[in-house]
């Protein structure tokens, strides 16, 4: 077992940096630089803590004097040294290339190109006409990024995905620039606005024309076998309109559309008469609480005990585009009986919060107080749990299925309490947030496959399985304590939270990827680099 563990990609020149040491007794460590061999830099470890995540005795030790680019490696007489990591203002470019590529390679009803997607590349899959679910009904429905380790479609999996990349995108759009090597890179757009709209091409299919309600997922009636995606072949089944897939639908559109103003605004008009559509089915429609799986599907459900914050999430964004009362009402009297925080598919509420406050339309103060009151007690929470934690990170012992999201979505949390206080502890601690992803964690190793000297390669994820080889730049869902999968039982049984993770291709549990894990990361590094 490693006894000196860091984020194994590496550090920006001037970050903050901290090494974890387990186990060990000295109190003393050095930096060594890999190519030498030589010492650089000694330093003291802090007081032991224990860390009961992994349930292991810790120290930290601090290294963020060495500022200068180059490779290195912690040592300590006796234990060892860490994996070597580099330290580079650009240390982070190689790996936002794969993770966004990622979802070109998902991409759904149309080839991937053998020059653009090398051994992943295949024909066009799921282009076949879908029924809907217990009618005589077949629409088309293709396109799209498949979603994860499987080959379904579902539309609160999409639309928070390209909420965290269009806010990634906004937030620094400079580290987008260039070519990231999909079918539209030679077009004026860039590279990540004709990626998001792929996929917002596809939703728009999901909306049912007369009712404005919209579908909540397309896949055949269960999981295929680890094959390519044209060799799923099953009839595909459009899953009744769900509340959670209206509202989202409407939160996502109408986010994207000043995004797209510069570059189209026929398409800008289409999404706002099915944004505004889709608002309207929310307060027509009677659309059955909650979503479960319908007799003879059993695919993702992505089930949601509360909707209100899906709504809370559309009022705001809806408002945000067009200033009209209706939405700003709604809104308000959500907010009055509650402020929903959360980044990822079940919990929305902080994309409401955030597009309420920074609306340019007129907002009611009160409102705005009670929000950035409640996001600073949120983040506070957050910050005291990651102070507790021996690597820097706000889960507690909590580690649920895509524990690995729910690290980057505190860390995107933990930003916003960092612009709304200036303390800069906030910043600190959501970096923690993306070190912990890229190796400075219990299992030591990167998340990421592709990246760090230690990384997943039997990802459950069907092109890597059938091609046995892992795609690179795809964020892992991470330790999950519920033990959700036969193969994690078998394995992981008695370990403790944060080691609940096995590195198996039929660990669906901990060794999947899905499209809404790699867009949070995505955004954390928007901010980091
Ligand atoms: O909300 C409860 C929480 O209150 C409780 O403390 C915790 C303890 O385990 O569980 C939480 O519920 C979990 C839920 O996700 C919400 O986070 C469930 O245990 C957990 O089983 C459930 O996992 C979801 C999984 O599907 C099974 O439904 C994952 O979040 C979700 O990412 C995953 O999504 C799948 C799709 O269905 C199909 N495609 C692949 C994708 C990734 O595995
Ligand atoms: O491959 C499926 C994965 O995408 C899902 O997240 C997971 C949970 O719904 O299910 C996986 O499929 C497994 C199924 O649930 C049980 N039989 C084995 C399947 C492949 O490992
Ligand atoms: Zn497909």
């Amino acid at each position: 077992m490693i006894s000196i563990i860091t984020n194994q990609i590496g550090y920006r020149c001037k970050d903050k940096k901290i090494a974890v040491f387990r186990g060990v007794s000295n109190t003393s460590f050095s930096v060594i630089d890999s190519h030498t061999g030589k010492d650089i830099y000694t330093s003291y470890v802090s007081a032991p803590m224990n860390n009961p995540s992994s349930n292991e005795t810790i120290v930290l030790g601090d290294f963020s004097s060495i500022t200068t680019p180059g490779t290195y490696q912690i040592k300590m007489d006796n234990y060892g040294v860490s994996y070597p990591f580099v330290i580079d203002q650009d240390v982070y470019k190689p790996i936002l290339k794969d993770l966004f590529r990622m979802y070109y390679l998902q991409r759904c009803g149309c080839e991937v190109s053998k020059e653009l997607g090398g051994i992943y590349a295949h024909p066009a899959c799921h282009n076949s006409f879908a029924t809907i679910y217990r009618t005589d009904k077949k629409i088309d429905v293709s396109g799209g990024w498949h979603d994860a380790g499987d080959y379904g479609r579902y539309v609160v999996a999409a639309a928070v995905t390209i909420a965290d990349l269009l806010y990634a995108y906004e937030r620094n759009c400079s580290i987008f620039e260039g070519n990231f090597n999909i079918p539209e890179s030679k077009s004026k757009v860039p590279d990540i606005l004709c990626e998001v709209r792929y996929e917002l091409d596809w939703m728009l299919k999901m909306q049912d024309p007369e009712t404005g309600g919209v579908y909540h997922k397309v896949t055949c009636a269960s999981f295929p076998g680890f094959v390519m995606p044209e060799e799923e072949i099953e009839p595909l089944i459009v899953a009744p309109i769900s509340t959670t897939a209206t509202a989202t639908f409407a939160a996502c559109l109408a986010l994207a559309i000043p995004f797209y103003y510069n570059y189209d605004q026929e398409f800008c008009k289409t999404c706002y008469i099915a944004a505004s559509k889709a608002w309207e089915a929310l307060e027509n429609l009677d659309i059955p609480e909650g979503f479960i799986n319908p007799d003879g599907i059993v695919t993702g459900e992505y089930a949601d005990k509360t909707q209100t914050d899906e709504i809370y999430w559309a009022a705001a964004e809806m408002y945000k585009l067009t200033g009209k009362s209706q939405y700003h009402e709604a809104f308000k009297k959500l907010v009055t009986e509650k402020v929903w925080h959360g980044y990822g598919w079940e919990d929305v509420g902080s994309f409401g919060n955030r597009a309420y406050l920074t609306t340019s339309f007129p907002v009611d103060n009160e409102v705005v107080d009670k929000i950035t009151a409640s996001m600073k007690d949120y983040g506070k929470q957050l910050l005291d749990a990651s102070s507790k934690d021996g690597y820097g990170i706000s889960l507690g012992t909590e580690y649920i299925w895509g524990s690995n999201m729910v690290v980057a979505n505190n860390g995107m949390a933990l930003l916003d309490s960092y612009r709304l206080t200036k303390d800069k502890d906030y910043y600190f601690a959501a970096k923690s947030h993306l070190d912990y992803l890229l190796g400075k964690n219990p299992m030591a190793m990167s998340y990421v496959t592709g990246y760090g000297t230690v990384s997943p390669t039997n990802p459950h994820h069907r092109p890597s399985i059938a091609k046995k080889k892992p795609m690179p730049g795809m964020l892992v869902g991470g330790p999950d304590a519920g033990l959700h999968d036969p193969q994690a039982v078998a394995a992981l049984t008695g370990k403790s939270p944060a080691k609940c993770y096995i590195d198996h291709y039929d660990s669906y549990s901990t060794n999947e990827i899905t499209i809404y894990w790699n867009s949070p990361l995505i955004y954390l590094l928007a901010e980091f680099m």
